[in-house]
């Protein structure tokens, strides 16, 4: 099993596309095991996007994830990075394929509602940013014996 950070990003938390995006989240048959809403500081925010310091488009990406409210989650499931990075799209919503949550609710800039890890080592590390260790959760539900097959 792996585990997988996602943001619902401000525009996400703005437009009423929680539940939305967590209900695609389950329905696919992945486990939700830690969830939370908070507001990114910008210190946050500037360890979040480490890898983008110094490029054009940083200080802007950090008043934007840090401008409103965000709900961070880590879904659960057998090749849950990838699995999610499929489900969210392209980067830029106008190139998101349609079936994509960016690619059926986003159209314009980088207003790309949803951020997932993309890779599991870097998940490790973004899940460490958001949650403690007790914040994320061991469990089995009933269905799974449905849906991961053992
Ligand atoms: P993604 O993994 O699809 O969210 O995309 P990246 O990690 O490449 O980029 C992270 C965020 O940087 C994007 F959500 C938006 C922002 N970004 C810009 O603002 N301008 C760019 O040219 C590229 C990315």
């Amino acid at each position: 099993m792996e585990q997988t950070l996602i943001l619902v990003k401000p525009d996400g938390v703005q437009r009423g596309l929680i539940g939305t995006i967590i209900a695609r989240l389950e329905q696919r048959g992945l486990r939700i095991v830690a969830l939370k809403m908070l507001q990114m500081d910008r210190a946050l925010a500037e360890r979040h996007y480490g890898e983008h310091a110094g490029k054009f488009f940083f200080e802007d990406l950090v008043s934007y994830i840090s401008s409103s409210p965000i709900v961070a989650l880590v879904a659960e499931g057998p090749s849950a990075v990838s699995v999610v990075r499929a489900m969210v799209g392209a980067t830029r919503p106008a190139e998101a394929a349609p079936g994509t949550i960016r690619g059926d609710f986003a159209v314009a800039g980088l207003r790309n509602l949803i951020h997932a890890s993309d890779g599991v080592e870097r998940a490790k590390v973004e899940m460490a940013l958001f949650f403690k260790g007790d914040e994320v959760f061991s469990y089995t539900r009933d269905v799974d014996k449905w849906i991961y097959e053992k």
